[in-house]
């Protein structure tokens, strides 16, 4: 008997309730279907869902649960139906007078698979449209809560989340990898409440003031009479717009440095950027600016990696976060809090902390940890999930207030408003992911999309007829209080003193980079201006490079071939913070993808054995071969066709694998690609050859001195390990990973140093 037969047996049986099966005869309709509406297999059982997807919190809009999850499986029942749940027969053809005569309106099927089809598409975010998220948990220490009452940070509260990462200029399919800010937006589903800390890896912003917001949106998204370029801050009017305000030139330095371009989201910090008021137990305030710190490290791309990938898998951020979930390396961030009295003044050593275009140095103020936040779940359906997530700065619990940051208040309205647009009415907070896991008791009603049956007759208090409910709750009962702060004022349209200076800290950012970091940010400059056609923008933003460094400046004008301005301002003196550069830290090598090219020709033994030790290490092995298939026992993951160099974090070469009638492709051969004297497979060398320009670890046993010689790689080169013995090359190789490049192999000018 078939297991598979027999269960679905039950299905049938289960939705067609004791009735007439499948096949009954209907009068007037002959038993056997035409050959053209045959299925062509028996009907099977559903994909199981996999293990690391399970649906949102499915509590009905009111808050109550609305029974079993698992009866809105798509896809699971015997039998399609309409959206009226009506029995289909055929959902290929449509009703026509004859096979070949007219179609007919009468036929409902077609009106309304192709009615809903017309309109599956919302429309995409007008910043952050494009983003991956997953599901996972906080668990709080408890050393936050001397400084708020928040529930979900007591100790040993453990709260659900979902994350969505982004990018913020590029449409819903635009490239993961290209150089921009990453969001990163946290819902926690607390017991009081949904609190949203919608963050970004960079822990400034390009303005002071929300009123801005459209302006600076609408200079770095594509030009609006030819829609290009996507997903880019290389063209004229982004630099026209930075040039001109100088307030932008923080966050745009962080654009330009290698945090503009993540290695993968799981390898990002987050940061809250504002500077928010807690409220303790007491009523106590204190000021706090939000980080979140990934335990696998801050690492980045190079430029060069970050332009391939877009083409070879513009999917990449998204296919690693989702991959990673998958195989069940879960992502995690400390989540940390700077804390800074809240003073009259609400300065913290001369640093204005409503001003959202400053840092504190993490060295003035040490980042204190206050919980962990593991992602462990995919999401199941993108749409339902990713795309409808509504995060909202407004989201707040009791003990976390808002500070008057003149950027955050236009959020507090923007947030709100957008989803009004984008989710198609005021009940966006009853759409399943964006439901609290707190009991809801609201007097909203009616509007677009409402889906809860509201009983009782009084919407409104003081009611005397549905008993007065529901009642105010005090600070005691869980209520959120303002901080009752004392507020005065002119009415006025001016900008503080201190918001006037727009220099010093993208100072001390240039200052606390390595010589290679420095490098990459005038690289990055340079391409970018390059870009621009007005040369009066790339004049006025090389004034604002000289009120950063000199050097930077120097090196981007002759770049630009240029002359070098000299700054407006005198330079300011900071102290550098050694917390800024990724450089001279070592991390975990977990999660990260390990190439290991062979062929028939290697001892498969010892490939196998690397495998195996790779796998061990936490770290996912690909095989790359000639062709697919099997090698020995092993699954061939890539080919030398479908491998591309910027997939992996390391390359070891279990020797030289020759170049044969399989390893060109005779496409390839025919095309006259085949240059005459490569004794190696060129796929191979230039995969040697951009590792080796990306700073990445090379490993190679056996023969594999063939391939680096071919490639013009010196054995003695750092980061190259070469050995008799695979096992140890690689145990080496993670050595070398720990710094996550080889950062001396970056060319570097004398004077960037
Ligand atoms: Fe914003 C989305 C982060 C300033 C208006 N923002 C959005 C998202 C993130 C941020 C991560 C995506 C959320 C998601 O995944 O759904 N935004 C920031 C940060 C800012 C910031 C860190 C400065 C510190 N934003 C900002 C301002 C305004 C907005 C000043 C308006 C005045 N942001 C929006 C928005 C979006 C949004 C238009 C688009 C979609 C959405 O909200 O839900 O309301």
């Amino acid at each position: 008997s078939n297991p598979i037969k027999s269960a679905v047996g039950k299905v049938v049986d289960a939705v067609s309730d004791g009735g007439p099966a499948p096949k009954a005869e209907i009068p007037g309709v002959p038993n056997s279907e035409p050959a053209s509406l045959e299925q062509p297999t028996e009907p099977r059982e559903p994909l199981p869902p996999k293990p690391d997807q399970t649906g949102p919190d499915t509590g009905s809009p009111t808050g109550e649960p609305t029974g079993a999850p698992q009866a809105a499986m798509a896809q699971t029942g015997a039998f399609l139906t309409s959206a009226q749940g009506v029995r289909l027969r055929d959902t290929d053809h449509s009703l026509k007078a004859g096979p070949r005569g007219p179609v007919l309106l009468q036929d409902f099927h077609l009106r309304e698979k192709v009615m809903h089809f017309d309109h599956e598409r919302i429309p995409e975010r007008v910043v952050h449209a494009r983003g991956a998220a997953a599901h996972g948990v906080f668990r709080s220490y408890g050393t936050a809560s001397n400084v708020t009452r928040a529930a979900f940070l007591a100790e040993g509260a453990e709260t659900p989340v979902f994350v969505r990462f982004s990018t913020v200029l590029g449409s819903r399919g635009s490239a993961d990898t290209v150089r921009d800010t990453r969001g990163f937006a946290t819902k926690f589903y607390t017991t009081e409440g949904v609190y949203d800390l919608v963050g970004n890896n960079i822990p400034v912003f390009f303005i002071q003031d929300g009123i801005k917001f459209p302006d600076v949106i609408h200079a770095g998204k594509p030009h609006p009479d030819r829609e290009i370029p996507q997903a880019q801050s290389a063209h004229d009017t982004f630099w026209d717009f930075v040039s001109l305000h100088t307030e932008a030139t923080h966050h745009t330095l962080w654009n330009m440095s290698d945090r503009g371009i993540p290695r993968s989201f799981r390898m990002m910090e987050g940061f809250g950027v504002h500077t928010f008021r807690l409220v303790n137990a007491e009523g106590a305030t204190t000021l706090v600016k939000f980080h979140w710190k990934p335990k696998l490290g801050v690492h980045s791309l190079t430029w060069e990696e970050a332009q391939m990938i877009s083409g070879v898998d513009p999917d990449f951020h998204r296919r690693d976060l989702a991959d990673a979930i998958e195989a069940g390396a879960y992502p995690q961030w400390e989540l940390g809090i700077q804390v800074f009295p809240d003073t009259p003044e609400q300065m913290f050593e001369g640093i204005d902390l409503l001003d959202p275009t400053k840092i504190v140095p993490e060295e003035l103020a040490p980042v204190q940890p206050v919980g962990l936040m593991e992602l462990n779940r995919n999401p199941s359906n993108y749409f339902a999930e990713t795309e409808q997530v509504a995060f909202h700065t407004g989201h707040l619990v009791p003990g976390i207030d808002i500070t008057d940051d003149p950027l955050l208040a236009a959020r507090l309205f923007s947030y709100l408003d957008t989803q009004i647009t984008r989710l198609a009415g005021p009940n966006f907070a009853q759409i399943p992911i964006n439901r609290p896991h707190a009991p809801i008791n609201d007097m909203l009603r009616d509007g677009w999309h409402q889906d809860a049956v509201h009983r009782g007759v009084a919407p409104y208090k003081p009611n005397s007829l549905d008993g007065g409910c529901p009642f105010h709750a005090g600070a005691s009962e869980g209520a959120y209080v303002e901080v009752p702060l004392e507020v005065s004022g002119r009415k006025v349209r001016e900008a503080p003193a201190s918001y006037a200076d727009h220099f010093s800290q993208a100072r001390l950012f240039w200052l606390s980079m390595s010589a290679p970091e420095r490098e990459h940010i005038i690289d990055a400059y340079t391409f970018e201006l390059g870009k621009c056609y007005e040369q009066a923008i790339k004049e006025r933003q090389l004034r604002v490079l000289a009120n950063i460094d000199p050097v930077l400046c120097r090196e981007v004008a002759q770049g630009l071939g240029l002359p070098e301005p000299a700054p407006s301002e005198p330079l300011a003196d900071p102290a550098p913070s050694p917390a800024l550069s990724q450089v001279g830290h070592e991390w975990p090598a977990d999660g990260r993808i390990i190439g290991i090219v062979a062929d028939e020709s290697c001892d498969l033994g010892v490939v196998g054995a690397v495998r195996q030790a790779v796998l061990s290490a936490g770290m996912v092995p690909l095989i790359i071969a000639p062709k697919g298939g099997m090698l020995g026992t092993m699954p061939v993951q890539r080919t030398f066709l479908t491998a591309r160099s910027v997939e992996f974090d390391a390359l070891l070469l279990a020797g030289a694998p020759m170049p044969g009638k399989d390893a060109y492709g005779a496409r390839d051969a025919k095309a006259g690609n085949r240059l005459p004297d490569e004794p190696v497979d060129p796929r191979v060398t230039l995969m040697v050859q951009e590792v080796y320009r990306h700073a990445k670890a090379i490993g190679g046993w056996g023969t594999a001195g063939q391939v680096l010689a071919q490639a013009g790689v010196v054995e003695q080169a750092p980061g190259v390990v070469v050995g008799g013995d695979g096992e140890q090359v690689l145990r080496d190789v993670v050595g070398l990973m720990a710094a996550h490049r080889v950062w001396e192999r970056f060319p570097t000018a004398a004077d960037v140093a």
